[in-house]
């Protein structure tokens, strides 16, 4: 029948990018990533299968970033983004999973039929699909393999050339929305987001008697909070764009420029950017390092963010995306009791978050809300919080549960999502309030929300709502650290044999497989003040992840190599034993 005949007349084109047979991948937690040189046919075959998923949507955009995000510069990936800009849909990622392992044409071919059947896909829809990619070398290569399996399927390809992560996902969900949402372009990106920071920025000023000129920074009354920021680009994306950036910030914010090297591809990731300095606690190289300037870090698609500082005797202090999410979910609360709306709040984390982050959400952050019985009684209630697996998808999908819904990773991948009903209201009461301090309430509310890339975590977007809440504060970032204090902590990793061993269950917080390994963790967790500790396959590099937190920070460092011996040894660890 007719996807048989038009799948024949793609056998051609699929014969171009052959299976080698060398890896078996796997769509992980946010796609498929591997050393550079094995991915041809792997993103030739995601090229195929978005457009069949933009025919199966009837022609809506869907997404496709070619990126290794933080891995090191010789892996490159995917990631696949359906139509309102979120991850691809999990029923399909098991899709992208058996078409990458194909193991000739024939059977790239009867998946692609089997795709068609199940999802009774009607051919006659013309596929639609936006494409990305971070400034890795092999980048150009890798796009011209998607673009042979695209095009296979007579596409609209809109190809965007080198732009982050989050950029694309802005621009599917725009052109989806009908420009709701914005324009699928940069220019429509920055102006959106920026704008909207702007905005808050002049409201703020009012209480802070704030001008916008470069010259007076050093006389606003502004308490502690300074506007100045040391930038580590992570030498990518990011750095590249937040040049652009800084164009359309004006004088609102002082950026400085580090690790913007993106010419050199040898420099990506390399001791630097925002999962270096979260994964060793330091600050980034490439950089002179002061006592209290502000270190924001962004990673290789600029869609994760971390900031960090050191004092006066070079201690260092991170603030990652735990320490995001309480500063946004307190920030949002606040607005939310000052503008007199009764709006669920939650927050939603991962098993990676500090304990105290939690214990500072569920005990601190306290939201009230009017209960009309006879009389109006106001209830104390307190902000959720929910744990899931790692990954945005998962993430994302929790934080649909709530009115406003706040995810981060610790790692500092995280975003709000506002339920349209509540986007509705808060514009509506916004248009009619005329108590001003609700009203200012509302405003600022709107801001956020307009600054705010509810698609998925994005440096950027998160930069400039955590500086408008520092601003409001007028906190330093050393006031900010002081909200409370992280449970000593540690992450390692360790290569072994076979990560597809590992299961893990509770919101990866016990270790299912291999048999005895969460046995042995409990026995060794227990020797531990304030001791805690998980294992998981990672799924995007091959090794397994081990965090632990204790009383100090030399308990928390001696069980997570406890536990990380305990790995190597029960699940044929490779290379050297940790110690
Ligand atoms: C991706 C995911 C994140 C995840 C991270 C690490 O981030 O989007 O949700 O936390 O990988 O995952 P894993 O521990 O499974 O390797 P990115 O920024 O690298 O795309």
């Amino acid at each position: 029948d007719e996807w048989i005949e038009n799948i024949v007349e793609l056998e051609s084109n699929i014969e171009s990018y052959p299976n080698p047979g060398i890896k078996v991948f796997q769509y992980g937690t946010s796609g498929i990533r591997y050393n550079s040189e094995h991915l041809d046919h792997v993103l030739h075959r995601m090229g195929l299968l978005v457009a069949l998923r933009s025919i199966h949507l009837k022609s809506a955009a869907v997404g496709l970033m070619i990126t290794a995000s933080h891995n090191p510069r010789d892996d490159n990936g995917i990631k696949l983004i359906d139509p309102l800009g979120e991850m691809l849909d999990s029923s399909w990622e098991v899709y992208a999973t058996k078409l990458a392992n194909a193991h000739n044409n024939q059977d790239v071919c009867a998946m692609l039929i089997n795709i068609a059947y199940e999802n009774n896909i009607d051919k006659k829809y013309i596929p639609r699909v936006y494409i990305g990619r971070d400034t890795r070398n092999s980048g150009k290569r890798l796009l011209d393999a998607v673009l042979c399996g695209v095009k296979a399927f007579n596409s609209n390809v809109e190809d965007f050339g080198i732009i982050t992560t989050p950029m694309l996902h802005f621009f599917v969900r725009c052109y989806n929305t009908n420009g709701l949402y914005g324009q699928p372009s940069e220019h429509s990106y920055y102006t959106k987001l920026t704008n909207s920071f702007k905005t808050l920025r002049k409201m703020a000023s009012k209480l802070h008697t704030y001008l916008i000129d470069k010259n007076i920074f050093a006389c606003l009354d502004l308490k502690n909070y300074s506007p100045v920021i040391e930038f580590d680009g992570a030498n990518g994306v990011g750095a590249l764009k937040m040049k652009d950036a800084i164009i359309h910030l004006e004088e609102t914010l002082v950026i400085n420029m580090h690790n913007d090297d993106i010419m050199n591809t040898e420099k990506l990731n390399y001791k630097c950017g925002a999962d270096f300095v979260k994964s060793n606690q330091c600050p980034p190289t490439g950089m002179t390092i002061k006592p209290y300037s502000k270190y924001v870090s962004v990673d290789g698609d600029a869609d994760r963010i971390v900031y960090s500082f050191v004092d006066e005797n070079n201690k260092f202090y991170l603030l990652d995306g735990d320490r995001i999410a309480t500063l946004v979910a307190g920030y949002i609360k606040d607005l939310f009791i000052a503008s007199g709306l009764d709006v669920n709040v939650g927050l939603v984390q991962t098993a990676y978050s500090n304990g105290n982050s939690t214990k500072y959400v569920t005990d601190k952050l306290i939201t009230y809300y009017k209960i009309l019985l006879l009389a109006i009684v106001y209830v104390l209630q307190k902000v959720p919080v929910a744990c899931v697996p790692t990954g945005v998808k998962y993430l994302h999908h929790k934080a649909n549960d709530y009115d406003v819904g706040i995810y981060f990773e610790a790692n500092g991948h995280g975003t709000i999502l506002f339920k349209d009903a509540i986007r509705e209201l808060i514009r509506y009461q916004c248009s009619i309030e005329v108590e001003e301090a609700k009203s200012l309430a509302l405003k600022k509310l709107i801001c956020i929300m307009d600054m705010t890339n509810e698609t998925v975590g994005d440096a950027y977007s998160d930069m400039l709502i955590v500086e408008s809440v520092l601003c409001e504060r007028g906190w330093s970032i050393s006031d900010w650290y002081k909200t409370y204090s992280d449970l000593p902590n540690r992450l390692k990793q360790v290569t072994v044999k076979d990560r597809n061993t590992f299961e893990t269950g509770d919101a990866e917080r016990i270790c299912l497989k291999p048999l005895g390994l969460q046995e042995k963790i409990n026995s060794i967790v227990l020797k531990y003040s304030m001791g805690r500790s998980f294992v998981r396959p990672s799924g995007t590099e091959d090794v397994v992840r081990i965090y632990a937190e204790a009383d100090t920070q030399t308990n928390a460092d001696k069980l997570a190599v406890e536990v990380a011996t305990a790995v190597y040894d029960i699940a044929d660890g490779v290379g050297k034993r940790p110690e």
